[in-house]
């Protein structure tokens, strides 16, 4: 990395690697190329950028229209953005009235849900945003919802543990995550892109309506299915059982950590956690705890299992779960 990096650029930079969209990537290296000292020791740094850019415009063309979403998004809140996803009936929306405060209708026919629905999951002191979604089947599924699913941080797969035809349901979901140009990743699982607008999401698989006869027996053939890629839990919305394995579930799928930061002299706030990505930096923490914190960071002093208590730390320092940290600028 060629020194004199101005903060400018460096922002811009962090802001790509937390772009999910291409357009807000784009953007992104838009500035940082704007913004980077324009020296030889920076040439192979501006020429990687470039060619970033025309790869991602290239991606927006040749991705098909109707995968652009027809307007219907939902508004991010709290530190991650679920959505629940799977066939017809499977008890998406009974599941997210047992866990959120939003009450979607739940019908006990097919296609009850036309429009996406948010609630928040409580996870000891954070919030997780749930989003109910109109179910997906084969050539019946409107380009906004797969729109959502691309956009989402993680897929809460829904089955449905009362019907026979369990490895069907699963197949079915797949192949049109799949035309979505959608791949689910499970836990400890790499999963390459091999084409162009291709994106890689998270999954977490609930099994639901353990209540009805047959269940545990269907579990067990998921199970063996999933031969452990994917996290799997019983559920049953209609009974309430295992649900409230669901949470921390979804926050370990989410792949972040919580920081608390503290004033000088003073005790942390325990109750406000800012979630970050793991693998964030001290600077990626100050970012996201004011806008103009990370320009004017002096240094900062770590509370945390890393580090000694009140120690100093450097802007690279990779940020630990449960770090209390002291901002000086
Ligand atoms: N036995 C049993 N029935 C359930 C359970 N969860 C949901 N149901 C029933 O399954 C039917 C469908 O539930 P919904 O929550 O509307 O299913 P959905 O997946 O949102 O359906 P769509 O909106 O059509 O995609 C309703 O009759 C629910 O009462 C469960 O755990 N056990
Ligand atoms: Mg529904």
């Amino acid at each position: 990395m060629p020194a004199n990096l101005t903060p400018q650029y460096l922002d811009a930079e962090r802001r790509y690697r937390q772009a999910k969209q291409p357009p807000e990537k784009i953007r992104a290296l838009e500035e940082m190329l704007a913004q980077i000292p324009k020296h030889k020791g920076t040439e192979k740094l501006q020429a990687d950028i470039k060619r970033r850019i025309a790869k991602l415009k290239l991606d927006l063309e040749r991705r098909p229209a109707t995968k652009r979403g027809a307007g219907i998004f939902v508004e991010r809140e709290g530190i991650g953005q679920v959505v629940l996803v799977g066939r017809p009936n499977v008890g998406k929306s009974a599941l997210v009235r047992r866990l959120t405060n939003a009450r979607p209708e739940v019908g006990d026919y097919p296609f009850t849900t036309k429009k996406p629905l948010s609630g928040m999951l409580e996870f000891e002191n954070v919030k997780i945003q749930l989003v109910d979604l109109p179910p997906l089947a084969l050539g019946m599924v409107e380009g906004w919802v797969l729109g959502i699913v691309r956009n989402a941080d993680l897929i809460l797969w829904v089955v449905d543990l009362g019907s026979d035809d369990l490895l069907e349901q699963v197949e079915t979901i797949e192949q049109i995550l799949g035309q979505a140009k959608i791949l689910p990743r499970g836990a400890r699982e790499r999963v390459e892109i091999t084409e162009p607008g291709q994106v890689v999401k998270r999954v977490l698989m609930v099994a639901n309506k353990a209540d009805l006869p047959g269940a545990t027996d269907r579990f067990r053939l998921l199970q063996e299915h999933s031969g452990g890629r994917v996290p799997l839990v019983m559920v049953s919305a209609l009974a309430g059982t295992g649900l409230d394995g669901i949470a921390p579930m979804v926050y370990e799928a989410l792949e972040v950590l919580r920081i608390y930061t503290k004033p000088p002299g003073k005790a942390a706030n325990r109750s406000q956690p800012v979630a970050l990505p793991r693998g964030s930096t001290l600077l990626h923490a100050a970012e996201a705890v004011h806008k103009d914190f990370s320009a004017k960071l002096k240094y900062a002093r770590v509370w945390g299992a890393g580090k000694f208590d009140g120690q100093k730390v450097h802007r690279e320092y990779l940020v630990q779960e449960g770090d209390v940290i002291e901002f000086h600028i």
